[in-house]
């Protein structure tokens, strides 16, 4: 079976995309760019290393699909096998692999916002009704970078009204493609660029920054978008849609089609978005967690790893493969990796049922037409079963084909729904046209991500919701029931709770590194979205806005958060950025004050939501930070397993760098990370590792004494206990020292080590696993 997964894992992330000739697109990753190399230099010698393996008489310009000479060396490439093969013993080159194909992190409902957003054109310079709201404030200079699906410029929520120049630094361009243009830039949209996505171009207009799949549009707005008053999804969620740094300016690098995102576009949207000037990039997307890539056949890892080194700060989503276990990807130590929470709102369809009129609650988001009293036949997906199918049990699923429509016709359907089932939306697709009036899907785990059904009456309920529903139809002979209307229900509680598709740590790279770092919200989020065609019934005009869920949308609140610690804090790196989104205010408590949950309702750990759910503001004053360099990210990439010479290529290194002969993975604890994970403590063993933290406060002498929480059968010591900061000393080291007493039956213990001087709140999650 694991065998089976891998296998398509491999072909969906890999773009086989063989040419004629059996020749495919490679990367091929070349490093640091060496000193007093101009960018055209750099492209003539690429070329002409191109030339040296091109054995088919062909031109190198022929084959060179993208070429990185900006922030870092490297290029892509057509090549055959061998050609590949022969440029990765070439001197310079760091590595060597087929360009992969990476995906948008929205849940699966991607699938149907796909089949939906498509046809724009038509319906598009239909804008009105939001209007944007109070100009911004006047310190504008943040930029954020988002790389994704494109943007569409004519949303309010990328009105420059209120902004001012745009900042003499910025020295990115916005590209003509197909109905896009430079007048659709301005002083808040400041950049747009687009790439050759190869086999990812999807349909039609893939030349150009204009978005066509509406996740890019979603993204730009939640990390910088205008207040735009009056936003809702068809009068679900009314109220004000705002980006986290409202003030911020956008640049949007397209590298993504609804097919996906091109591994060379990526690197090519990090090297240009470097060298542009922007202070933060966005990235909502990632590989399967089945093709693990290492960090230097990995886009993301090496556009990033360059962005840090030279301040730019990197946030990305940490996928949406939950809620299994070791499924976080972005995982590298220089990325703020997120997850995803819930919001206190929800969307409530609830089932009506015959007999006494008893309501069951349940959660989706449909415009339907159905009569409110419960007059609609009701059966199961198992009472319906087709009489040419033995297996009642895809039936109850209502697997498509194992139904007889006869049956269902006119009927309100019971259907169960697991994971590895035919998407709900095929199904209730099935359903709708076969007659059925609506659709009652059981649905464990994911009730809380409301699913768009638009006009076929769905609702989600579950598992004990469905008992009750089963109850109903046996104690009768003709059972009836309706679905109601969704309403928004706000205040709702508990939230915020990890979301069920949120990839958990810990990271299959190394797990002596605590991922995912932060979660965010990304259930239902309302954000700007492209035109459509599909309307709901009785609607003349495509929303401005939709509601998507995905680590995706929880990433840009993040972003958004950091370009607001940035432009406060101009000279901040963005280590000390993420140490303060990660050790201020973060929550793990939800709003009944209780610890936060998962969906399935257990306590939820470090390894579901990092150090917590961030707050918004906090993090603008954290008091002390962790600090860490591109000198710790050496030794951490020393650590994981690389050798000098390797690390020499990835970037330029003072003379004589060597990795320590002790280098070892257990050595990656003691990178000076916000958060601290040991792994294979010895049931009777003690570990220690060390951290250092520097004073940023508005005083220069100020006293932090420490405060550890730690679960039962764990010791956590911390020396010293006491750090007395003065104005010529800025940094302090100390030393956490775990050891284990009486831990049986435990394997993973976490708690947090928090400094404070009375008014600053330091706190480090920490995970040990035995
Ligand atoms: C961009 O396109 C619009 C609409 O087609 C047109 O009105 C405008 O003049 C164009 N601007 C430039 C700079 O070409
Ligand atoms: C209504 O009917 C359901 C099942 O048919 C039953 O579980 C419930 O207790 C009834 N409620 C009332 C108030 O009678
Ligand atoms: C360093 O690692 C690379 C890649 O694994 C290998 O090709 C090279 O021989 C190694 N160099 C040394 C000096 O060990
Ligand atoms: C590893 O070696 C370095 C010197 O190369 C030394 O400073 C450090 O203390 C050693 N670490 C451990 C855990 O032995
Ligand atoms: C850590 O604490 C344990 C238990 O108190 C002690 O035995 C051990 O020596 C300590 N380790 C270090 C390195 O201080
Ligand atoms: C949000 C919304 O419009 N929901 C619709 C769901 O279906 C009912 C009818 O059953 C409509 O009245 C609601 O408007």
């Amino acid at each position: 079976m694991w065998l089976l997964l891998w296998f398509f894992a491999a072909l969906a992330v890999t773009g086989d995309g063989l040419g004629s000739d059996g020749s495919k697109v490679y990367v091929v990753y070349m490093g640091t760019v060496p000193p007093r190399t101009s960018p055209d230099l750099l492209r003539q010698s690429q070329l002409r290393l191109v030339g040296t393996v091109l054995k088919r008489g062909q031109k190198a310009e022929r084959v060179v699909v993208q070429q990185y000479k900006h922030a870092f060396s490297g290029f892509a490439a057509r090549l055959s096998k061998d050609e590949a093969a022969s440029l990765r013993r070439k001197p310079g080159v760091v590595s060597v692999f087929p360009d992969p194909v990476y995906q948008l992190h929205t849940t699966r409902s991607w699938e149907f916002l796909q089949e939906t957003a498509v046809k724009i054109d038509s319906a598009r310079r239909s804008t009105g009704g939001a209007k944007a709201a109070a100009a911004p404030p006047a310190t504008t200079d943040t930029i954020i970078g988002l790389l994704d699906s494109g943007i569409w410029p004519e949303s309010p929520s990328f009105d420059d009204a209120g902004f001012g120049p745009v900042p003499s630094r910025w020295k990115g361009t916005c590209m003509t493609g197909r109905d896009f243009n430079s007048s659709n830039c301005n002083k808040k949209l400041i950049g747009a660029r687009y790439y050759d996505l190869g086999e990812v171009r999807g349909p039609a207009q893939s030349n150009s920054p204009r978005d066509q799949a509406g996740h890019g549009t979603h993204t730009s707005s939640t990390a910088a978008g205008n207040a735009v008053t009056g936003a809702s999804y068809y009068g679900l969620a009314p109220g004000t849609a705002k980006g986290g740094s409202a003030a911020s300016r956008v640049a949007m690098y397209r590298v993504c089609s609804e097919a996906g995102c091109a591994g060379s576009a990526i690197l090519a949207g990090f090297d240009d978005a470097i060298a542009d000037g922007v202070d933060v990039i966005s990235v909502s997307l990632g590989a399967s967690p089945y093709f693990r890539p290492d960090f230097s056949d990995d886009p993301i890892a090496i556009g990033s790893f360059h962005a840090v080194a030279k301040g730019v700060m990197v946030v990305c989503s940490a996928g949406n493969s939950g809620p299994e276990a070791a499924t976080v990807v972005n995982a590298a130590p220089w990325i703020l990796t997120v997850a995803a929470t819930t919001i206190d709102r929800n969307f409530e369809s609830d089932v009506v049922l015959g007999g006494n009129n008893s309501a069951v609650k349940g959660g989706a988001i449909n415009f339907s037409n159905l009569d409110k009293s419960p007059k609609y036949p009701l059966i199961t997906g198992e009472a319906a079963k087709s009489s040419s199918v033995s297996d009642s049990d895809s039936a109850s699923h209502c697997e498509p084909g194992t139904l007889d429509t006869s049956k269902t016709k006119g009927k309100i359907v019971l259907c169960h729904h697991s994971d590895g089932d035919t998407s709900k939306v095929e199904k209730v697709d099935v359903l709708n046209s076969a007659g059925a009036v609506g659709c009652i899907l059981v649905n464990k785990a994911e009730v809380a991500v409301a699913t768009t059904y638009l006009d076929f009456p769905v609702t989600e309920v579950t598992s004990a919701a469905a008992a009750a529903i089963h109850k109903y139809i046996a104690s009768t002979s003709q059972p009836v029931a309706t679905i109601t209307p969704t309403t928004t229900v706000t205040e709702y509680k508990p939230a915020p709770v990890v979301a069920y598709f949120s990839s958990r740590g810990p990271s299959s790279q190394t797990g002596n590194l605590l991922k995912p770092d932060v979660a965010a919200p990304g259930v239902n989020i309302l954000a700007s979205w492209i035109p459509t065609t599909s309307l709901p019934i009785g609607q003349k005009q495509a929303s401005q806005f939709n509601l998507v869920s995905g680590t995706s949308m929880a990433c840009p609140h993040v972003a958004g958060v950091a370009a607001t610690v940035k432009s406060w804090n101009p000279t901040w790196s963005p280590a000390a950025i993420r140490s303060a989104i990660m050790t201020t205010g973060a929550t793990q408590l939800n709003n009944d004050r209780a610890p936060m949950t998962t969906d399935s309702g257990s306590v939820a750990t470090p390894y579901d939501y990092g150090a917590g759910q961030v707050h918004p503001t906090a993090a603008l004053d954290p008091g002390l930070v962790y600090e860490l360099g591109e000198d710790d990210y050496l030794q951490f990439l020393c650590n994981y397993g690389y050798n000098a010479s390797t690390i020499k290529l990835i970037t330029s290194l003072p003379s004589g760098f060597n990795c320590a002969a002790n280098a070892s993975k257990d050595l990656i604890s003691n990178l000076n990370y916000p958060s601290i994970t040991v792994t294979g403590l010895s049931k009777t063993g003690s570990r220690t590792v060390t951290r250092a933290v520097t004073n940023v406060g508005a005083l220069e002498e100020s006293t932090y004494t420490v405060t550890v929480s730690a679960p039962a059968g764990l010791d956590v010591k911390v020396t010293p206990s006491k750090l007395e900061f003065t104005k010529s000393v800025k940094k302090l080291a100390f030393q956490v020292n775990f050891s284990g007493k009486n831990m049986a039956g435990k394997s993973t213990l976490s708690g947090s080590v928090t400094w404070s001087d009375g008014k600053h709140m330091v706190r480090s999650p920490f995970v040990v696993t035995i």
